[in-house]
């Protein structure tokens, strides 16, 4: 489990400070727009459920990332949907951005819950035995805004493609630290860790897209959000900020 939330936690605080690219892929893209966006001023409380976990059958597995990626259907769901995910206006209450935040920056509130008294931002227990629990609900909805993205884009292909089939199992992935990496490899698999683009399949036909496993790109940046360490609009194509 711990594997996984690190993964998660991972690809969700790996933010890279840039403008513009996420939306102009998405545009590129031309993917369904996604029907769960719900805008911040929307007082309902926003439940988490996680995944639903279907009529029948086993519980699909979580996959360690290198052996998603083995999966061609999953993996290009997944590369278009963390696209998606990340393209969406930084308003929304289910984007990328908004949900990153709650672990930490930018310190706003999130459906309306206002943080623990005593506490500056940010609503992770870090240094407390809740630590590991607080966690399971948050990438639990991290999931669930995925999944729901993950099914919109498997539908756009159509039902005979073979993505909508494969999109019913698809979790997200986690990263097994102590796998023995193949040779030539480092422990950190290079789909994160590379900044190279990565071709994806659209019902559009294929496109090579900028890396979304690699970094988040801000649309728009607020220094504000930095004081401890301001941003350069000069070095907006240079700084990658892991919290
Ligand atoms: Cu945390």
């Amino acid at each position: 489990m711990l594997s996984f939330l690190s993964i998660s936690i991972f690809l969700l605080l790996l933010l890279d400070i840039n403008k513009g690219h996420a939306a102009h892929d998405a545009r590129r893209l031309r993917l369904p727009s996604h029907p769960r966006r719900r805008s911040l001023n929307d007082s309902a409380p926003f439940p988490v459920t996680g995944i639903p976990s279907g009529a029948s059958g086993p519980v699909p597995q979580r996959l360690e990332i290198r052996q998603l990626q083995k999966n061609t259907y999953q993996w290009n769901l997944y590369l278009l949907a963390m696209a998606q995910y990340q393209s969406m206006n930084q308003s929304t209450m289910t984007s990328y951005y908004q949900i990153a935040g709650i672990h930490g920056r930018p310190f706003v509130p999130w459906d309306n819950v206002p943080f623990a008294p005593g506490r500056k931002g940010g609503y992770c227990t870090h240094s407390s035995t809740l630590f590991p629990t607080w966690h399971r609900p948050y990438v639990a909805l991290f999931e669930q805004v995925l999944y729901g993205i993950v099914q919109d884009i498997a539908s756009s292909f159509g039902n005979q493609s073979g993505y909508v089939t494969a999109a019913v199992s698809f979790r997200a992935p986690y990263w097994d630290w102590l796998l023995p990496p193949s040779a030539g490899q480092d422990s950190m698999p290079a789909c994160i860790s590379s900044p190279a683009m990565v071709q994806v399949n659209t019902p559009n036909g294929t496109l090579m897209i900028s890396n979304p496993l690699y970094r988040y790109r801000f649309s728009p940046l607020s220094s504000a959000q930095f004081p401890d360490h301001p941003v350069e609009p000069i070095l907006l194509d240079s700084i990658t900020v892991q919290s």
